[in-house]
Order: structure tokens, then C-alpha cells, then sequence
């Protein structure tokens, strides 16, 4: 008999010749963390050589969120250690490279907010169906640390016209509603309440068979970055930002997706150093807000 491997923070269905997959922490907001993603991973290459098989949906358990990120929990222990954490990025990677070159289509099924490594999942997904209510956000910058598995990289690449948007995303956790993001051509497709979601998924993976398009190399273009209000000192750490527009600005210059994204492990391995990063994660897990004047 062939290897199964435990499946126990997903579950997956079959829906018209689609795999979807269900992530299941409900008490973690569908956080991922290795064993999860892990997971996901074997579901896809066990499923991706089969022709019975048309291609994958990818959903969150519930109705409030489709993924809140990185489990932050496992985050203290990087802090302070560069190549550890933009190792830990990179490991963190691995779904998300190999979405990048799977022959069969993915599709995100945005049920709630997407957030952080959630929104990057989503993103390195080959189209977005998104719930009405669904919000999207990178809150890392609140955290100290930036989104260092591909968000800094690759929405710029996919959807150049919604750079400045992004900008405001990535530098001060500026939040996208699925209508917004429809307008900017992020989400491919509304629905309305969780069926209708999964169903219109299933039928877009259908739809893109044969036709996904990879992630373009580049370089790109960016328009710069607005200089932050100086009333907003303290809510966001002037480094962890400068941080981040380096690495957008070095990462669309660069001419591989491969390269690009390393520089996005590297960055956050570099935040991960900063004392923003020990006082925005100590302050999540104290469930208090971060003070990042002396950052
Ligand atoms: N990690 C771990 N636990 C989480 C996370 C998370 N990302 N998000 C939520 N939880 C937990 C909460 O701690 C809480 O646990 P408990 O019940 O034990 O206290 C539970 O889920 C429910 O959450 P809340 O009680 O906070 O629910 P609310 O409705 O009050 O708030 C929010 C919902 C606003 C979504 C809030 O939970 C929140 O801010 N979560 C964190 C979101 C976030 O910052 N995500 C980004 C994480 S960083 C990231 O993804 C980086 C990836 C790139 C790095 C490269 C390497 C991976």
C-alpha cells in the first residue's frame, strides 16, 4: 500500500475532479506552520501526476479567516539569528516555490482575511476567488518583521497597476477588501458565503487548465515609496520599513524569481535581528501593542 502521510491540519475533498483542501486550525485562525504546510505540499505532489485529478482549491476552515499567517508562536526563537530566520523563510518557501512551477492549476478560495504568509500563499496561488467580506493584510510591519516568503517580490510582478497599493500594504499594514483587490486584478472572482465560494474555485481550476502562467521574471519597475506621516512615529519601526523598501526595490530590480525571493529570505532574516522584531512579536504573544520609539 502506497504511504500516506497523517493529515491532521487538513482536510481534504473531492469535488469534480478537484482536490480541495481545507486548512483546519480553527484555533490559530488557520495559521501555518511546518507540519501544515508540509501537508499541503504531500496532498499536492501525491495528487498533481494523476489525470483523474484536474487541480487544487485551497480554502480556510470556517467562515473569519482563510489563514492568519505564520504561527508567531514559533517565532521568538529565530530572533536574533539572520541566517537561521531567513532559513526558516526559505523552509517556510518550499509550497509556495513549488506552487510556482505545478503543471496543474491551484486556486485560492479567500473564505476570510488572508493575512501575512496566508496573503502570500494565496498570492503564489494561479487565481483568487475571493468571498465579499474577505480582507486581505500584511501585518508584519507591526510586528517588526516584513513578509519575507514572497509578498515584498511577487504581487509587484503579477499585478504591476497595483504597486501603490502595495506599498501602502507592505509599509503600513494597509488592509485590501476583496472588492478593492478584484478592481486592481489581485482577485480574479467575488462570491457570496462559503458554497458559492468553493464551487465558483472549482470551476476556475477547471477553467485554467492548461493555461497557468508563470510568475514573469522581470526586472520590473516600482513607483517610489511615500515618505511616512510623521505622526505615525512609533506605530511602525522607521527600520523594519526601510527594510522593506530596500528589498522591494532590490528585488524588482533583480532579473530571476529565484533571485528575487532570495532577497525577500534575506530580509527577513535581517528584520528578525532588529529590536523591532523582539518588541513587536513579544507584544503579540503579550496580546498588548507594540512601542516601537525606541526602534
Ligand atoms: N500565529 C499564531 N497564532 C495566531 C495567529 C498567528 N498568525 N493569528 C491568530 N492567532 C491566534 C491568536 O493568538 C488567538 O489564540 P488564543 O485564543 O490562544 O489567544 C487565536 O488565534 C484567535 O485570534 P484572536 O483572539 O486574536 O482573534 P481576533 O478576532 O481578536 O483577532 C486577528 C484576529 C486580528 C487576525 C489577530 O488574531 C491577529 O492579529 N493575528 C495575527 C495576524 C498576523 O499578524 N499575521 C501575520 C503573521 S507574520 C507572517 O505571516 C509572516 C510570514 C512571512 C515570514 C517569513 C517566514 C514565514
Amino acid at each position: 500500500p502506497q504511504y500516506q502521510p497523517a493529515q491532521r491540519h487538513v482536510l481534504v475533498d473531492d469535488v469534480d475532479r478537484v482536490k480541495v483542501i481545507t486548512l483546519r486550525r480553527p484555533e490559530a485562525l488557520n495559521a501555518l506552520h511546518d507540519e501544515m504546510t508540509d501537508e499541503i505540499l504531500a496532498v499536492i505532489r501525491r495528487h498533481e501526476a494523476d489525470p483523474r485529478v484536474a487541480g487544487f482549491v485551497i480554502v480556510g476552515y470556517g467562515t473569519k479567516a482563510f489563514c492568519a499567517g505564520a504561527d508567531i508562536g514559533r517565532f521568538p526563537s529565530l530572533l536574533g539569528d539572520a541566517d537561521a530566520a531567513a532559513q526558516y523563510a526559505r523552509d517556510c518557501s518550499r509550497l509556495l516555490v513549488h506552487l510556482d512551477r505545478s503543471p496543474k492549476p491551484v486556486v485560492a478560495a479567500l473564505n476570510g482575511m488572508g493575512l501575512g504568509g496566508g496573503l502570500e500563499l494565496a498570492m503564489r496561488c494561479h487565481a483568487i476567488v475571493a468571498d465579499r467580506r474577505a480582507v486581505m493584510q500584511l501585518p508584519e510591519v507591526g510586528l517588526g518583521i516584513v513578509p519575507g516568503i514572497g509578498a515584498m517580490v511577487v504581487p509587484y510582478r503579477r499585478w504591476p497597476r497595483a504597486a501603490a497599493v502595495l506599498h501602502g500594504m507592505l509599509t503600513r499594514g494597509e488592509r485590501l477588501r476583496a472588492g478593492q483587490a478584484q478592481e486592481l486584478g489581485i482577485v480574479d472572482e467575488l462570491a457570496d458565503g462559503w458554497q458559492d465560494l468553493v464551487t465558483r474555485a472549482v470551476a476556475r481550476v477547471h477553467a485554467l487548465a492548461g493555461a497557468v502562467r508563470p510568475i514573469p521574471d522581470g526586472p520590473v519597475a516600482v513607483p517610489p515609496f511615500e515618505p511616512a506621516p510623521a505622526a505615525e512615529a512609533g506605530v511602525r519601526s522607521a527600520a523594519i520599513v526601510a527594510l522593506i523598501e530596500q528589498a522591494v526595490r532590490e528585488a524588482a530590480a533583480a532579473t530571476t524569481l529565484g533571485d528575487a525571493l532570495e532577497i525577500g529570505y534575506r530580509a527577513f532574516g535581517a528584520a528578525a535581528c532588529t529590536p523591532a522584531a523582539r518588541e513587536g512579536i513579544a507584544a503579540f504573544l503579550a496580546k498588548r501593542s507594540p512601542d516601537f520609539v525606541a526602534t
